[in-house]
């Protein structure tokens, strides 16, 4: 008999709600709604400030899960995931105080908070890359209006799970990109609850639920305007899943041996190992890379590469200019232009925040002495050439620090069905590439609710045995490259 869960998939461009129909171990996908995700630009006379639509976004969820329970039947259970580091307040009426700041919007000073803890010993205690966005950096500039009503802190996939629940907890995935969970004992970190802490009108801690791990059921889903249950006519459970999207994404890295890294490619690009345990060594301060804690006690230690942000914001300045381009055209016409003719370090700050890529990209080039892109397709192609270059020296990285081997490179999320990037990654790595699934992240998401609420077993690699069950996987084989890719290195970062 199949049985339906659902899983919502918030990404910081695009939310969706996903019914997996789970039939003798394997998952038929049915999407049952999708949205766009942006953050909005609201002026204050501090500056504009970047908020996301919490409540919008809220409402397309409740459509998706109503939509799937009359389409397809009883709901087992939900899981929810969504991008890291971002949250909303409550005050003691358990009501959100104003709307959730992105993590795109230029706010934190973390210059400032390394006056009250040196950088060197807040990544030994919490073992996170230095992203001006990580949640430590963003409670430090709060307003202290807003921190003295505050009563709870939620990460935003804990938050929509307190909507549907009324229960707050923190998952630990989540929990961990936060820069306030010490990623050896899976629990908050309490020095820098000390530092952080002493604007709160309250003990932090007091502020900070209860930490679970993935594959925690929740409770009963009880929200209005949702009349939910399972085949057995009792409630639908929320299920705490990897709530990290990168988290449930490496759930469903389909790999079969153990010496692969992955990429997870969407909004960012997560680049990265899987570990039994978080390596907090200065070579990984130095090289900036980061432990973002896993499902089933692993540890992903990995680097945030800037990812097909670069590329969709290039997209949505050519549409806003009245150019209307298909990706597939656009991704064929960079296939066919002139390979590694522009570089850039798609990692530099400029490229962080929302607006005019082509144009920073056309800076980047002129200002590091390269002919700078003619047209759409010679933009396309430096952005995939240098997000190719970022995987390469990425996986390089992660390798030597952690001191392991790298046989595979597995790529998954809707930017591989981009096969021009695919390639270019298996040219730029020597490395073979295993492509798939497309939809990693819903899938990690629905095979951990499936466990947790009986429908399967096993530890990872199970579940990983399902995800290939439900998945079609494309492989790439590298190129003869005649050392370009070591001179494009060399023209990138001397
Ligand atoms: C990917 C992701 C990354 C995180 C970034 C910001 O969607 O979750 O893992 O670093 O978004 O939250």
């Amino acid at each position: 008999m199949s049985r339906i869960l659902a899983a919502v998939d918030l990404g910081a461009s695009s939310g969706r709600v996903i019914a997996g129909v789970l039939t003798d171990g394997r998952f038929d996908l049915r999407e049952t709604v999708r949205f766009p995700n942006r953050p909005y630009r609201l002026p204050t006379p501090q500056g504009d400030r970047l908020h996301w639509g919490v409540l919008g976004m809220w409402g397309s969820i409740l459509e998706g899960l109503r939509t799937a329970a009359r389409d397809l039947g009883p709901i087992e259970s939900i899981g929810i995931d969504t991008w890291a580091v971002d949250y909303g307040l409550l005050d003691a009426n358990g009501e959100l105080i104003g709307n959730p700041a992105s993590y795109r919007c230029a706010r934190t000073r973390p210059e400032q908070f390394f006056e009250a803890m040196p950088v060197e010993e807040l990544f030994e205690l919490v073992g996170l890359q230095i992203q001006p966005f990580n949640t430590v950096f963003q409670l430090a500039v709060e307003s202290q209006e807003r921190l003295q009503i505050a009563q709870r802190i939620l990460l935003m996939p804990d938050l929509l799970g307190y909507w549907l629940t009324g229960r707050p907890v923190a998952e630990v995935t989540n929990a961990s990109t936060t820069g306030l969970l010490d990623p050896v004992t899976r629990r908050w970190q309490p020095t820098v609850l000390d530092v952080v802490g002493c604007q709160f009108a309250r003990p932090i801690e007091h502020l900070l639920p209860e930490l679970v791990e993935p594959g925690t059921v929740v409770g009963p889903v009880i929200a209005p305007d949702l009349d939910l249950h399972n085949a057995a006519g009792e409630p639908t459970q929320l299920v705490a899943v990897g709530t990290h999207d990168t988290a449930s994404a490496i759930v469903a890295v389909p790999a079969e041996r153990d010496d692969f890294a992955y990429i997870s490619c969407g909004t960012w690009s997560l680049v990265g190992l899987e570990l039994p345990e978080p390596v907090l060594t200065p070579a990984a301060r130095e090289a900036n890379l980061t432990n973002e804690l896993g499902v089933d006690g692993t540890v992903r230690f990995l680097k945030n590469v800037m990812g097909l942000w670069v590329f969709n914001e290039c997209l949505a300045t050519w549409r806003n200019a009245g150019h209307e381009l298909a990706v597939a055209d656009l991704v064929a016409a960079a296939a066919a232009a002139e390979p590694l003719r522009t570089i850039v370090d798609i990692n530099d700050a400029a490229f962080f925040p929302p607006g005019d890529m082509p144009g920073r990209i056309a800076e980047c080039a002129t200002r590091t002495g390269q002919p700078a892109p003619r047209n759409e397709a010679e933009t396309a192609r430096c952005v995939f050439d240098s997000l190719a270059l970022a995987y390469r020296q990425a996986v390089r990285q992660v390798a030597d620090v952690a001191g392991r081997d790298v046989g595979v490179v597995h790529m998954l999320g809707g930017g591989i069905q981009n096969r021009l990037l695919c390639q270019l990654t298996a040219d730029a790595t020597g490395l073979p590439v295993v492509a798939g699934p497309v939809e990693g992240t819903a899938l990690g998401n629905l095979v951990v609710q499936a466990r947790a609420v009986g429908l399967l077993d096993g530890g990872l690699s199970e579940l990983r045995q399902v995800v290939r069950a439900s998945s079609h996987l494309v492989n790439y084989t590298p190129g003869p490259t005649d050392g370009c890719w070591d001179a494009a290195e060399r023209r990138v970062w001397g």
